[in-house]
């Protein structure tokens, strides 16, 4: 079994992501830790995947403070060792995210991450970024509310040939609203978007409910072939 994620490892360092390999009996095999050294902020691991003899984590490392943003990272580890893969460490330097919340892996490995960045104007904008396998960008989806008001990203799934992110878009007058679209992993073009006002008061959940809602869509889609 192994488990990701960050703990808190110093003044110097803030938090580190963090992998863990168990056995069987629940003891710890390896343990690999991870801080970005170029900006020594908060590294948190959101996924872990397995190619072959490795096992990867991919994570994001806030790069910086005021607006506060981050980028992507993923290490490989041997299953067997613990040790650095071939391909240690790769970085998404080109994407900043103003917030990281869902990261799925797709069959070949390309990596879609699903959260939110800050705009001038514009507060925070949904953001859906698809890289390939050395961490490169493929392409980036944006979404800003017609309010200008803040929206973000808070699940993604990933279904055939389609990523949906969901979340929020925040209206004047209906304060948030559930969010939804259906987005080609090929082209990063959204065929619909759907934003969903229940009863014009800020509808607000936890990423389960949001999930909830994607699967209402999914089946939606499945009867009105959106
Ligand atoms: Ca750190
Ligand atoms: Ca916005
Ligand atoms: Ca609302």
């Amino acid at each position: 079994m192994y488990v990701a994620g960050g703990y808190y490892h110093s003044v110097g360092q803030l938090t580190n992501s963090v992998l863990i390999k168990y056995n069987s009996s629940g003891t710890a095999q390896w343990t690999n830790t991870y801080n970005n050294g170029t900006y020594n902020l908060q590294d948190a691991a959101y996924r872990i995947f397995f190619s072959g003899s490795n096992v990867a984590m991919i994570g994001a490392s806030q790069t910086a403070t005021s607006p506060i943003t981050w980028k992507m990272f993923r290490n490989y580890y041997s299953i067997s060792t613990g040790s650095a893969g071939s391909a240690a460490t790769d970085y998404g330097d080109a994407t900043d995210f103003a917030t990281v919340k869902d990261v799925v892996v797709d069959g070949s490995f390309n990596v879609y991450v699903a959260g939110s960045v800050s705009a001038v104007g514009e507060g925070k904008n949904i953001r859906v970024v698809k890289f390939n396998t050395n961490l490169a960008e493929s392409w980036v989806y944006n979404y800003n509310g017609a309010d200008d008001g803040d929206d973000e990203a808070l699940g993604l799934e990933i279904e055939g040939s389609y990523v949906y992110p969901t979340g929020y878009s925040t209206d004047d007058d209906e304060g948030k609203n559930l969010f939804a679209a259906k987005i080609s992993t090929g082209t990063g073009s959204a065929s619909w978007t759907k934003i969903i006002d229940e009863a014009g008061g800020d509808d607000e959940g936890n990423d389960l409910k949001y999930r909830c809602l994607w699967n209402r869509l999914y089946w939606w889609n499945q009867l009105q072939g959106w």
